[in-house]
């Protein structure tokens, strides 16, 4: 699948109102980004390569009853060495999907340590983040709760909406719950921050 080699931050104003949100995949190396990113896009499970650079993609979600959101998705690879650049991605975004193979409990210690570095920066304060607990098709997934929990989600600042969902790149379970969460939790900062600025004036 597309694997464009960059380290260049996105650089397409995003669209007004909240028809259109950006939002940035990242997660450990293997975790399942880029496959979930596909089977979002085509709809299948499809055959990847490890990402070196970042793939992006429209998708065209439906929300509550009849309201069509377009996600500009960037996925970005999360080799160790290419993790630096995450924060060029997420800067500027409106929402961070971080995913984690539930089926490496022995790296989930690995994930939690990015999880937390990344939305400490000062530019990710208050962006809502959806964690997907990845592989759920496989019997040795651990469940949504035991991954939220070896996460420590509970110990993301108070500004920071977020929300773990399971799901499966294999079948696509959980992610249409997952993205209308998250955007619901967008929505949610976005009307904070107007209300938020009309009550200075
Ligand atoms: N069983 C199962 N395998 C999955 C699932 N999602 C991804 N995989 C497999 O996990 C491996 C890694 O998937 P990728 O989507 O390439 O992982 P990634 O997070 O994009 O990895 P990087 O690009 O290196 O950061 C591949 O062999 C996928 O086929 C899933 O939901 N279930
Ligand atoms: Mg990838």
């Amino acid at each position: 699948m597309g694997n464009q080699l960059t380290d260049m931050a996105p650089s397409t104003p995003f669209l007004p109102g909240f028809q259109c949100v950006h939002v940035v995949v990242i997660g450990l190396d293997s975790a399942g980004k880029t496959s979930l990113l596909y089977r979002l896009k085509l709809k299948e499970f499809v055959k990847t390569i490890p990402t070196k650079g970042f793939n992006t993609e429209k998708i065209r979600v439906c929300v509550g009853a009849s309201r069509a959101v377009t996600f500009q998705v960037w996925d970005v690879g999360g080799q160790e060495k290419l993790r630096p650049l995450w924060k060029s991605y997420t800067r500027r975004t409106d929402g961070i999907v971080f995913v984690v193979d539930s089926t490496e409990q022995e790296r989930v210690e690995e994930a939690k340590v990015e999880l937390h570095k990344i939305t400490r920066t000062s530019e990710n304060q208050g962006v809502p983040v959806l964690v997907l607990a990845n592989k759920q098709d496989l019997d040795s997934a651990l469940s949504v709760g035991e991954v939220e929990k070896l996460l420590s989600a509970h110990e993301l600042s108070t500004y920071t909406l977020h929300h773990a969902q399971g799901c499966s790149a294999v079948d696509g379970r959980g992610l249409q719950a997952g993205l209308e969460k998250l955007y619901e939790m967008i929505l949610k900062r976005k009307k904070a921050a107007r209300h938020g600025r009309s009550r200075r004036r």
